[in-house]
């Protein structure tokens, strides 16, 4: 992943040397990265994939790393389970983590039909509940589709949030000032060209451009889009990140020291497999015509 020899031909200062391996986690099966820099170090939010059946991704708490060199991860433990929502029973799925204002808000996929909000004064807790209900139910709100799943926010430069989330056809909703609330009603996001949303949605800008990345299915690619909007339209543009050898992909971008990285997941330890899956970090580079490499997946 953060090879010696990547890093030597880097011209990035500020990386420290890396000398670890993919997958970043050696220890734990975890996946669906959610990945942030707060406080200059960087958080990852997880699904636990240790803890389940094998057989489903049926586990009931969430967990959390954090490094300052992307080497040396500090396990943080469960960091929110199920229980932690009155409301809320199983399927402890791909979780989405914000910060606004010094708290943190981790946006939480249960049941495949609701998603909730846990908050914190600090990135690695203890959250509680942000509301005592769902954000998003599918039996309460319109327009959520299939499985309101996979959520991720995103703050514009004028500090509207939105949530991004959903399966087949992806769907965004503005958060409220509160980062609790929504603020108008979920739309579907278009995207246009020769590509298929899936799910695990992703929302980064790069100057004036909003760049829509996504999974296109099980198993998928990581496809990209872009627009001048970030409720879309969006134009596909290529393929950011190739097959991983599991059946769901799902990915998270960040900035870190000048260099931009994708957390990813896939099959990298012995025991491994679709329901057993290891979270993997690689480069990630943007073209000055605007345009996205395709990542470079390295051993794992
Ligand atoms: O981990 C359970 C589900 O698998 C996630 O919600 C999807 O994104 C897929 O990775």
């Amino acid at each position: 992943a953060l090879a010696a020899g990547v890093l030597l031909s880097s011209t990035v200062i500020g990386v420290p040397p890396a000398n670890a391996a993919n997958p970043i986690i050696a220890d734990r099966f975890v996946a669906d990265p959610s990945a942030h820099v707060f406080n200059g170090r960087v958080h990852l939010y997880l699904t636990d994939d240790q803890t389940n059946s094998g057989t489903y991704w049926d586990s009931k708490a969430w967990r959390s790393y954090s490094s300052s060199n992307l080497v040396d991860w500090t396990d943080h433990g469960d960091i929110f389970s199920v229980a932690g929502f009155s409301w809320a029973s199983q399927y402890a799925w791909a979780p989405g983590a914000t910060e606004r204002n010094g708290r943190y808000y981790l946006y939480l996929p249960v049941d495949r039909t609701k998603i909730g909000v846990a908050v914190s004064s600090s990135p690695t807790g203890p959250f509680t509940d942000g509301r005592g209900s769902a954000l998003v139910d599918k039996a309460r709100d319109a327009n959520t589709g299939e499985e309101p799943i996979d959520p991720m926010i995103f703050t514009d430069d004028d500090g509207s949030s939105y949530m991004y989330f959903g399966t087949r056809t992806p769907k965004v909703v503005k958060l409220g000032a509160d980062m609790v609330s929504t603020a108008g009603p979920i739309a579907d996001v278009g995207v246009t060209g020769a590509t298929k949303y899936g799910e695990a949605p992703h929302l980064h800008k790069i100057g004036d451009t909003y760049y829509f990345s996504y999974s296109t299915g099980w198993p998928g690619q990581i496809h990209y889009a872009t627009g001048s909007s970030p409720l879309g339209p969006f134009t596909y543009r290529g393929v950011l990140l190739d097959y991983v050898n599991v059946n769901t992909n799902h990915h998270s971008l960040f900035q870190y020291q000048g260099q931009w990285y994708v957390a990813y997941h896939k099959n990298a330890r012995e025991g491994g497999g679709n329901h057993k899956r290891s979270v993997v970090m690689d480069r990630l580079f943007h073209n000055p015509d605007g345009t996205i490499r395709t990542v470079v997946q390295t051993a794992g």
